[in-house]
């Protein structure tokens, strides 16, 4: 922008105040406005009546967008059609418009609410919905976008230009024109000295933009009398109308459009996010409740139904059909094989499927054998009696039966094996051998076999007299007194 000289300047004042009415009384499209000039657009058929291509006023509230707005319609800022107060408060609450002729060339210059309310983002939408609304009336398109921004704006303004960019599009920059406001009055009468005072990245913004920028007269340091506010107001009419084509609705509504689009999406995967979140919270807990379950479940099983026992006299038959009262193969207390009563089955279920250990081992003269009990029942593994979740292939030894007698034998593997249902049969002597392999009849609670023994007496004595014929698969209400009894001293001291 060249600076005028005396004689252009007062051409330009002549021109514009003589043709004041005609081409700033702001000719309103709304016949009841005509003695203000000023048409308020809160009612969007009143917006429809835009009959020629928009000026829009943009920018933060109070930065003196309206203000503006007057000087270019060639009223003293504080004093024109457009209202304008020194106010905490949003002054300008509607768009506004008034006619503004520049070179026979009318356009309808709108006069917006402030946006880019940081602390108030309902009230920013709400701005932008207006100004939206505004944009989608101007059917004749939208001929420049004046930016109002405070001088000492900032680095607030890279968020500024970004929200414009993101609401009007990329191309919205090539129809913009950056007006300053509150700027001192050496800065506003020479436009080098402006130019100097813009740190790097303005200038670079502003170079971006080829160099549309002018400086907004101060209401209190300028009137209309001075010949700068013809010179900028000058400036403003011929930058905006240097534009060769307008920004169009179509142009709004493609960046409208692809916005909306891609805020759906972002919707959308924010949903599927908190869906996917949801159901893997729903897994995690259903995982929980199935390892609880299992747990519990462990704690109750013991054999597999078809683990093999040698009755009294060398008989095999599955564990399942093991009855009270059968004299079946363990340890005694000399240590030796003998056969013991079987006085209770603890519980026995022949349906459920049961996680059970698979322990596989290899006798002496090279035939394999192997055991099917939960993990937490007790088998002798080395020199005690322990969990059988506790064997380490080939490094644990268990008891194996061969030619009668019991032997150390390593175990090979183990491995988990689900089958169906499951049973525990209690012996006199506490000890069962099971697929060949020396067990305890216990399980769950600590593998001192001759505490549990000793705890299971009362049982053994009445069953003496009176034998069980307890057959559930819940485990009998005694060891389920014990079990729980022991569950509840170990919890109280931890
Ligand atoms: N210091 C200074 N004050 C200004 C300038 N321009 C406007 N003002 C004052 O700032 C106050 C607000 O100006 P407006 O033009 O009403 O601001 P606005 O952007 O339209 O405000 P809203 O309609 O509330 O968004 C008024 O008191 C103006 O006199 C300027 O360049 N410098
Ligand atoms: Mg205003």
């Amino acid at each position: 922008m060249v600076a005028k000289n005396q004689e252009e300047i007062e051409i330009i004042k002549q021109e514009l105040l003589r043709s004041k009415l005609p081409l700033y009384s702001g000719e309103s499209s709304n016949s009841e406005e005509h003695d203000t000039g000023v048409s308020t657009s809160n009612d969007s058929e009143e917006l429809n009546t835009f009959r020629y291509p928009g000026i829009l006023l943009i920018g933060d509230a109070g930065v003196g967008k309206s203000t503006l707005g007057n000087w270019l319609l060639g009223y003293h800022g504080d004093n024109g059609p457009f209202e304008t107060k020194a106010s905490s408060d949003p002054v300008t609450l509607e768009p506004q418009t008034a006619l503004l002729e520049i070179n026979d060339r009318r356009f309808n210059l709108i006069d917006t609410p402030g946006l880019f309310d940081v602390k108030d983002n309902v009230r920013s939408e709400v701005a932008l919905t207006k100004l939206a609304n505004t944009i989608n009336h101007c059917s004749y398109g939208i001929q420049t976008i004046i930016f109002v921004v405070k001088k000492t704006v900032g680095k607030e303004i890279d968020r500024q230009i970004q929200v414009i960019k993101g609401f009007l599009g990329e191309k919205s920059l090539d129809h913009i024109l950056i007006a300053f406001t509150h700027v001192n009055m050496d800065q506003t009468m020479d436009r080098t000295l402006m130019k100097n005072s813009f740190n790097h990245k303005m200038n670079n913004f502003l170079n971006s933009i080829d160099n549309r920028w002018i400086v907004s007269p101060h209401p209190d340091l300028f009137t209309l009398d001075d010949d700068i506010v013809y010179t900028n107001v000058y400036e403003a009419r011929d930058i905006i109308d240097s534009f060769p084509e307008a920004y169009t609705i179509d142009m709004f509504n493609r960046v409208r459009r692809a916005r909306e689009e891609a805020e759906e999406a972002a919707r959308m995967k924010a949903q599927e996010e908190r869906l996917r979140a949801c159901e893997e919270e729903i897994a995690r807990l259903r995982n929980m409740a199935g390892v609880q379950a299992a747990r519990n479940e462990a704690e109750k099983q013991c054999f597999s139904l078809d683990t093999i026992v040698t009755l009294e006299g060398g008989k095999k038959i599955a564990m399942s059909e093991v009855k009270i009262g059968d004299k079946v193969a363990c340890v005694g207390y000399n240590n030796k094989v003998e056969y013991s009563e079987v006085y209770l089955i603890a519980h026995v279920d022949k349906d459920k499927q049961t996680e059970f250990l698979k322990v596989d081992y290899t006798k002496p003269d090279g035939t394999t054998g192997c055991l099917n009990l939960t993990s937490e029942h007790h088998l002798f593994i080395n020199d005690s009696f322990d969990y059988a979740r506790n064997i380490r292939p080939e490094d644990s030894q268990i008891q194996v039966l061969y030619n009668e007698e019991l032997i150390p034998v390593k175990v090979t593997n183990v491995s988990k094996e689900i089958r169906k249902g499951y049973i525990a049969i209690f012996t006199r002597t506490g000890t069962i051998i099971a697929d060949n392999v020396l067990c305890s009849c216990y399980s769950s609670c600590p593998p001192y076999q001759n505490i549990i023994h000793y705890i299971m007496a009362p049982i053994r004595f009445t069953t003496l007299f009176r034998k069980s014929n307890y057959y559930d698969s819940d485990i009998h209400p005694y060891l389920k007194f014990l079990h729980n009894n022991y569950k509840s001293i170990t919890a109280a001291f931890n």
